[in-house]
């Protein structure tokens, strides 16, 4: 991987940073971090090893005292050193354990700040590994979705992309394309020769158009497969959003509470229980949900149900599917005006089928909501049977299995910019495809060719602009 190193030098030699890594706020231990040329030296004059005779060791945790600029020692904890180039930022690096008290920390770095160290920034330590090639852009962007991961499949996605899942899956690809702007290069070169069966021998076998179109076919599939992947990519690392939407009294807020395990809005049998939308986000089959309770619809001169009911549509219209709850027990005229009174929404839904429980409860078979097909879950939300059975559907509508596309390894793309430039991408060699088949000459084929290379090269950040890395980097935590 290469180093960047220009910014590098300047980082390496100019400071030495710390910060505190873990969570700020009072616990039983926290973890303050340096990195650059300097910290050992600074480690040395803030940290008082109970073995004197002692050194250093790289990774190797020494028990002593720290101590501020005054030699006042203040608090007792550990220190490691992570050397350089081995460590995670390329350069040498320490981390301080020491008691978590708001006090003690403050001290550490007030003691490390007059020691030579400067407070970081978001992210810094992650920018530095960049910089220093340790981690590529991609790799830089799944930290940050690792630390926000709400569930531990969110946080096995963002994984799998710290493992280099996406970048190898974009390396190939990228591979695939300068093989083929190699044979689009020999073409110009050698006009004569770029006849179908002819053409000079670059890198194995020569390609004539057909081939070469049929490459670009194959490469532009895969960056399709990937694009596919952002909407649950999306919904894995910003949780999706999902309304509970019904007649009044058919249960809905029964079913929240059912859902979170906890009584969290008020359930009665008085119809118009719920007036505005109550919000809570639960684990789905590892998938952060919002889930919204709103309040029933029915027909009402009252002022305050009537606004209940358009926050409820409101609710419906940004949500990523719906829950249209309806009481089996109450007839199949339920289901129709479900259909009749929400069909106009257009979104995905799941239509829950509550109350099972009753003696003459039915639930529809299969059902159509807003024209498209929608799972049936008969359930009860009172006695909670079929809920599991929701929760599967609810995850698997969500999510599908797009991410099972790469060999098993879950790989989404979870970033706008990540999906706009495969899009990019995938749109140049359209075109390029295109052009060949219509024999254009192979110089503007090549333009498309180089604008794909572009956009792929941006994706793993081996071209990026201060722009790029100030964006990324400021959404991280201090510390990391
Ligand atoms: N037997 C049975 N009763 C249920 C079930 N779910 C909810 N109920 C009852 O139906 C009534 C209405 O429940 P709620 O959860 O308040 O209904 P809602 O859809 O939120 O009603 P609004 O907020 O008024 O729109 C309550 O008396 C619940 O106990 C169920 O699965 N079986
Ligand atoms: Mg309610």
């Amino acid at each position: 991987m290469p180093t960047h190193s220009g910014e590098l030098r300047d980082l390496l030699y100019r400071d030495t940073i710390a910060a505190l890594s873990s969570a700020p706020g009072k616990g039983a231990i926290a973890v303050v971090r340096l990195s650059g040329a300097e910290t050992e030296k600074i480690v040395r004059k803030i940290f008082r090893p109970k073995d004197p005779e002692g050194d250093f060791e790289n990774r190797k945790f020494r028990v002593g005292r720290f101590v501020g600029a005054d030699g006042g020692a203040f608090d007792e904890g550990m220190a490691v050193m992570f050397f350089g180039p081995g460590s995670y930022t390329g350069e040498n690096m320490a981390e301080l354990y020491c008691h978590g008290g708001p006090g003690i920390v403050r001290a550490l770095l007030v003691a490390a700040s007059e020691a030579g160290a400067r407070p970081a920034g978001p992210g810094e330590f992650t920018k530095r590994a960049f910089l220093a090639g340790k981690i590529d852009l991609l790799q830089c962007e799944s930290v940050a979705d690792l630390v926000s991961a709400e569930t531990r499949r969110a946080a096995q996605a963002a994984l799998s992309h710290l493992d280099s899942g996406l970048s190898k899956t974009l390396e190939s690809i990228w591979e695939k394309i300068v093989e083929a702007g190699a044979h689009l290069e020999a073409a110009i070169d050698f006009p004569d020769e770029f006849e179908p069966g002819a053409g000079p021998a670059v890198q194995g076998k020569p390609m004539d158009e057909k081939e070469l179109a049929r490459r670009f076919m194959e490469v532009r599939d895969a960056l399709e497969g990937l694009e596919k992947t952002y909407n649950s990519g999306r919904i894995l690392r910003e949780g999706a959003r999902m309304a509970i939407l019904g007649r009044s009294n058919a249960g809905k807020s029964t079913l929240l509470n059912r859902l979170l395990g906890e009584e969290r809005a008020i359930m009665s049998p008085t119809p118009g229980t719920t007036r505005d939308t109550v919000e809570e986000v639960c684990d789905i089959g590892g998938i952060p949900v919002r889930l919204i309770d709103t309040a029933g619809i029915r027909e009402t001169g009252d002022p305050v149900e009537l606004e209940g009911t358009k926050r409820a549509r409101r609710a419906a219209a940004g949500s990523d599917i719906c829950l249209v709850v309806v009481d089996a027990a109450a007839g199949p005229e339920e289901v129709r005006w479900a259909n009749a009174e929400l069909g106009e929404l257009d979104c995905l839904a799941i239509m829950v089928a509550n109350k099972m429980d009753l003696p003459h409860a039915k639930a529809p078979g299969r059902s159509k909501f807003s024209g498209k097909a929608a799972c049936v879950c008969p359930v009860s939300a009172l006695t909670g049977e079929g809920i599991e059975n929701l929760r599967e559907t609810m995850a698997s509508t969500l999510i599908g299995n797009e991410g099972d596309e790469f060999g098993g390894n879950q790989l989404f793309l979870a970033r706008e910019r990540h999906r706009d430039l495969v899009v990019r991408c995938k749109k140049a060699i359209e075109r390029g495809a295109e052009g060949l088949n219509n024999t254009t000459s192979p110089e503007l084929v090549a333009v498309d060719l180089n604008e794909a290379q572009r956009a792929l090269s941006e994706l793993l950040g081996r071209d990026y602009g201060q722009a790029l890395l100030d964006k990324i980097f400021s959404t991280f935590c201090i510390g990391k």
